[in-house]
């Protein structure tokens, strides 16, 4: 695909592509649809009213919603104003929320109703810049908000000006929008994409690898706050001229099948030709008694990723729709996938190979590539990628900055080996991060808010493998002496601490735990007791 131009806006880039086709549905979501005449409009109107707020270019937005049309148009209206949205996880904390305010010095947000309560929160907590709060889908009130902080009903605030003339001027390299990416330690990393990189990673893997087409009806379980879901949902179909199905709601699998079976009232009968999930959805899937037949859905492809597709899994899935997963690998900081299996070229158990525009390296311990084996596997190492859609950096931290973006080159902490067919197969990770249905985890944030029980002397999290192959996480707790506590005890008080999706999923009971000489936990002894 050829480059964009120097002067490049991704969202005026979308408008422009498709204001030949102003009646084709673009968008459908729990209460409406919209075409993409409609779409272009709302778009507009949300960066006039965003610019009447005295939001200014490069300034951030805070956009914590639901997925649904006003998550899409409140993205693209940023992006059109040259105003830098940061999308944000719905299932996180107050304190979280509290955080990023702060590191981004949001001068707005835009959130849906449900979650207005939580944000309200955030807002009496660390000090802040943020003057407006714009609430959707829900009546704007029910929550106090600081003096100085202005309220605004979504539609009413669209309604009330009229569509910007024109894009930003911005720079193809300028910063378009920001997603947090999580770290084994400290706090999430402000992780800042520019306006290129969603069209490299449309062009590449959406159209190259998936061969999206107008004539798709796509639908993400994975929300559209992921890099994953952003791309799957919003900027590879809306690139190609196809319709999207956005839910709010979890993707549990009632509601999933609800949607591939064309059942809800919005769709009518309108069933989607292309699903992306994550491993554990898939599995949840498979195990659900109302799975729908194959004749009852009309997908012609899958797509996965989060964590690595056990071989299992792509096989069942497969054997019962006649249709393939497409599993493959990316990252927040590569924005999307980078190597990943094909439509007719499927290997269970791998990622496949690397997506064309993208380059991968296996380094060894000194940091040099490893050199091939006589038969082209490569032994296990450091996988590196290079290609035109890493981030720029993470906001105000130079030295994870440095560690991740090494030149063209983007460390991305996971071990990869190569096998003979060139395909690279998924060994762990580098650091101690998990990652669950998909999502990661920190070892050392769940043990924190353990000990913070008060009959928890001391606690040691691992990742477990389940009966499908997916990653779970247990706690190894030590009880003070004398003291006393269930389970579902300690799971309920890490749900109140934590964002709950980090709560453990197991939890033993041990008198004490393996340590090194100098007191250190061996988290590894746990892993092969586990094991045996
Ligand atoms: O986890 C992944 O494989 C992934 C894929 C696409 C975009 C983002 C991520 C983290």
């Amino acid at each position: 695909p050829p480059a964009p131009p120097a002067r490049f806006n991704f969202a005026a880039h979308l408008l422009q592509r498709h204001a030949a086709y102003p009646q084709r549905p673009a968008l459908t979501d729990d209460h409406g649809s919209l075409t993409y005449g409609a779409l272009g409009e709302r778009v507009r109107r949300c960066a006039a009213a965003l610019r009447a707020l005295g939001v200014h270019r490069e300034e951030r937005v805070l956009l914590l919603m639901h997925d649904g049309c006003d998550w899409v148009v409140s993205f693209l209206g940023c992006l059109y104003a040259g105003v830098v949205p940061v999308a944000v996880n719905t299932l996180l904390t107050a304190d979280d929320y509290a955080y990023q305010l702060r590191h981004a010095r949001a001068q707005a947000a835009l959130v849906s109703a449900a979650l207005l309560p939580t944000l309200a929160q955030a807002l009496h907590g660390e000090p802040h810049e943020l003057r407006h709060v714009v609430v959707a889908g829900g009546p704007a009130a029910g929550a106090a908000l600081p003096t100085g902080v202005a309220l605004h009903a979504f539609d009413d605030w669209l309604a009330a000006h009229a569509p910007a003339e024109a894009a930003a001027d911005t720079h193809t390299d300028e910063p378009a929008f920001w997603l947090y990416s999580s770290g084994s330690t400290g706090r999430p990393k402000g992780t800042v994409h520019t306006h290129a990189n969603p069209y490299w990673t449309a062009e590449l893997y959406g159209r190259g690898v998936l061969g999206l087409t107008e004539h798709d009806l796509v639908f993400s379980a994975a929300k559209l706050f992921f890099a994953y879901g952003l791309g799957n949902a919003l900027t590879f179909p809306l690139s190609v001229g196809a319709s999207v199905v956005l839910m709010a709601e979890r993707p549990t699998p009632p509601a999933v099948f609800a949607r591939l079976t064309g059942a809800t009232p919005m769709l009518a009968g309108r069933r989607p030709t292309v699903f992306y999930g994550a491993p554990t959805g898939y599995a949840g899937m498979l195990a659900h008694p109302d799975l729908p037949q194959r004749d009852q859905v009309a997908l012609r492809l899958c797509s996965s990723a989060g964590e690595a597709l056990p071989r299992d899994l792509g096989e069942r899935w497969k054997a019962h729709f006649g249709v393939d997963i497409i599993d493959g690998i990316g990252s927040t900081e590569m924005l999307h996938i980078y190597c990943s299996n094909r439509p007719g070229d499927v290997a269970y158990g791998t990622s496949g190979t690397p997506v064309p525009g993208y380059e991968l390296e296996i380094r060894g311990d000194d940091g040099r590539p490893l050199p091939p084996n006589p038969d082209g596997s490569i032994d296990i190492g450091d996988l590196y990628v290079r290609g035109p859609s890493a981030a720029l950096l993470y906001w105000n931290d130079r030295e994870r900055s440095r560690q991740t973006f090494q030149g063209a080159w983007t460390r991305t902490g996971d071990k990869y080996t190569r096998d003979a067919q060139g395909r690279y197969v998924y060994a762990g990770r580098n650091d101690d991060m998990l990652k669950v249905s998909g999502i990661y985890v920190s070892p050392f944030e769940i043990e924190a808010t353990l000990v913070r029980h008060p009959a928890v002397l001391e606690a040691a999290v691992i990742g477990i493998t389940d009966a499908d192959g997916l990653t779970k996480t247990k706690a190894f707790v030590v009880l003070r002496p004398g003291a006393h506590a269930s389970a579902e005890e300690i799971q309920a008080h890490c749900k109140a601490l934590l964002a709950p999706f980090k709560y453990p999923r197991q939890i033993a009971f041990v008198p004490e735990l393996p340590k090194t000489a100098t007191g250190k936990i061996q988290r590894f002894r746990l892993r092969e007791m586990e094991a045996a």
